[in-house]
């Protein structure tokens, strides 16, 4: 099954492209599913995004409709996320991942430096995600890609739950990180704004959906209380995308602890909003 955003059969054809991760082989959560999210959010994206009248099908659009072309390559392994990425980016189109644990954003944004050089990182989390005395995990994502990100023009979103070596870290790497409670005060504008400025052209965007408040998002891997609402993350992307990005990950969605499937339909839903904002050449 296809995201019901896809609008071509043809990989050349195409200026995005969507594939699922369906690997959760190295988190550590207590809820496991994560690698049933790449099918579910498909799924989903078929039954609620999509309306059925009489023989006629057509698709619920964002506001501003869709007007790029857009591939669904399936899903592929773990170990071929990378090289992935690298074909996609090398014909000039934007990928858009679905996980999946967070730790396949780590081969991705390699293979995006590989490509395309330093990584301007927009990191959705309630975690930082910057363990580095336990490497290689879905915890360890920041630390592991350190090499690959340019750090004054990346920043972290919605982080509200920190271990004290992640806090030591992000200030050893002058890390920007963006508190639920700093958009509370300050206002998403500001917020956004000053993401835009930092952020230079290789801009990747990475969504741990557990960014995300549980009301929200309650079918993720590990919830955590007090997190952005959805419209927040969804002003935050719309400004990137039409400003252009490199490319999109979309992770840790756990169905199988999901509420109505509503975080499944949420994450379908901003895939369609980011991609009726891209800009007309995705180049
Ligand atoms: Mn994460």
């Amino acid at each position: 099954m296809k995201i019901c955003w896809a609008n071509t059969e043809n990989f050349a054809d195409a200026e995005v492209v969507v594939f699922g991760v369906p690997d959760e082989s190295k988190s550590h959560a207590l809820r496991k599913g994560s690698s049933e999210a790449p099918h579910k959010i498909r799924e989903i994206s078929n039954l609620r995004d999509v309306y059925k009248r009489g023989s006629e099908v057509s698709v619920g659009l964002p506001f501003e409709g869709i007007s790029r072309r857009i591939y669904d390559l399936g899903n592929v392994a773990r170990n071929d996320a990378g090289r992935t990425v690298e074909k996609i980016l090398s014909a000039a189109k934007v990928p858009i991942a679905i996980g999946g644990d967070h730790s396949v954003s780590t081969e991705i944004i390699r293979s995006v430096y590989k490509i395309r050089g330093p990584v301007s990182l927009v990191y959705f989390d309630a975690h930082p995600d910057f363990i580095a005395s336990a490497g290689s995990y879905y915890g360890s994502v920041l630390a592991d890609i350190l090499p690959c990100i340019d750090l004054k023009s990346s920043t972290q979103i919605g982080i509200r739950t920190p271990e004290q070596e992640e806090i030591d870290s992000i200030k050893r790497h002058s890390l920007h990180v963006v508190t639920p409670l700093d958009i509370m005060e300050r206002g998403i504008v500001d917020v956004t704004c000053e993401i835009l400025d930092r952020a230079r052209d290789n801009v990747y965007v990475s969504i741990d959906m557990d960014a995300i408040d549980p009301a929200f998002a309650p079918g993720v891997s590990v919830p955590v209380p007090l997190g952005l609402q959805s419209l927040e993350v969804l002003h935050v992307l719309k400004a990137l995308a039409k400003r252009r990005i490199t490319g999109l990950d979309m992770m840790e969605v756990c169905p199988a602890y999901d509420i109505k499937d509503r975080t499944s339909h949420l994450a379908s839903r901003m895939i369609g909003e980011v991609l009726s904002s891209l800009p007309n050449s995705t180049a």
